[in-house]
């Protein structure tokens, strides 16, 4: 990490909910993936979490699952340093500094916004303020590359105009950073309701698969899984979103092409392929669930780990902050 002949890398994941396949295969197996080509910086957002109400001692436990699941993945800190947000205060500074070049109506169109804001009686400054902290985020590291999934492209798109507009104001400051997306994976449906995306805000059983889930448990919801009357294998979102979504989860994890995947299946009934993609989805997530176990059964090295990882961004939020701060004239 902080390999300055590299590009850099920065995402994140909220330490809200369980950690779901959606997650894994729309962002961290890509991380994984390419870390070796990057300078990467792997945050646990926990100030986006607080955007909505949770209960602090499960929040602390939850951002510390976070990161052991990161490493459980195949992040290797040699290449990644893993950290919590909240503890590198620059980011909260910083988006303070950029709310007051952000205008309002930039985030009220934001769609996330909206949809998580219609689902509370009453809402927090913090929830439409979220994607100027997210900016923060990846603009405190001079970021290159956000790998993300779909649902994020709007908060980078917004990203890119904050830097932009910061830049156009007081002089070239910020790197503009590209959301990238993977080809497939990008955007996990929910099993129960395959129109909707796979959600860390659902607790109901059957809608998602959680990387901590026993085999048992993953199985049954795939067999459970809504499809359809049709009897095709088909990837077709608009008419089969149920078995579209199965097809890209086995798609996503076994790499295959959609044509090979196709007739793979064709003849075969729904029943089939819910068993391979069981079958796909456990073996894949067998060995991150041991190595899990495995470390989190020494508290004292995820604190140590994550107290390393914050020492080694520090310096670069710190430098990138002040940079700010001398262009708004707060410092000389
Ligand atoms: N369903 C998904 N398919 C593909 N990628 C996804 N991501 C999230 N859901 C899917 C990507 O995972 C990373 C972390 O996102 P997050 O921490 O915001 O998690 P979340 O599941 O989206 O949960 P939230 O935001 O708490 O709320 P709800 O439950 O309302 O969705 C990101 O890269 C994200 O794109």
């Amino acid at each position: 990490m902080t390999d300055t002949t590299k590009k850099r890398v920065f995402s994140g994941v909220q330490p809200t909910g369980n950690f779901h396949i959606g997650n894994y295969l729309g962002a961290t197996k890509n991380w994984v993936a390419d870390q070796h080509n990057y300078d990467n910086v792997f945050c646990i957002v926990d100030l986006h979490a607080i955007t909505l109400p949770q209960d602090p001692a499960e929040l602390y436990r939850k951002s510390r699952e976070v990161a052991l699941i990161y490493l459980a993945c195949g992040l290797d800190l040699e290449h990644c340093a893993i950290f919590i947000q909240s503890h590198i205060p620059a980011h909260s500074e910083l988006t303070w500094l950029l709310n007051c070049i952000t205008p309002l109506g930039w985030l009220e169109r934001m769609t996330q916004y909206k949809d998580k804001s219609a689902k509370q009686d009453s809402i927090g400054t913090g929830l439409i303020d979220y994607p100027v902290l997210m900016a923060s985020d990846i603009l405190l590291y001079d970021t290159d590359y956000v790998p993300v999934g779909a649902d994020q492209k709007q908060h980078i798109e917004l990203t890119r105009d904050v830097a932009q507009r910061f830049n156009h104001l007081y002089g070239d400051t910020f790197v503009i950073p590209q959301g990238t997306f993977p080809e497939a994976g990008a955007r996990i449906m929910g099993l129960d309701v395959p129109t909707m995306k796979m959600s860390k805000s659902s607790d109901k059983g059957g809608h998602a698969l959680n990387l901590l889930d026993p085999p048992k448990v993953l199985k049954k919801s795939i067999m459970r899984a809504t499809t359809d009357s049709l009897n095709n294998i088909a990837f077709d979102l608009e008419n089969q979103p149920g078995v579209t979504n199965l097809l890209t989860i086995y798609q996503t994890i076994t790499g295959q092409d959609e044509e090979s995947i196709i007739n793979q299946f064709s003849g075969q009934g729904y029943g089939t392929l819910k068993k391979q993609v069981a079958e796909a989805v456990i073996s894949t997530l067998e060995p991150v669930q041991k190595r899990y176990h495995e470390m989190a059964d020494d508290p004292s090295y995820i604190d140590q780990l994550l107290k390393d990882g914050a020492e080694r961004v520090r310096p670069i939020a710190e430098n990138r902050l002040r940079v700010v701060q001398e262009r708004l004239g707060l410092r000389k």
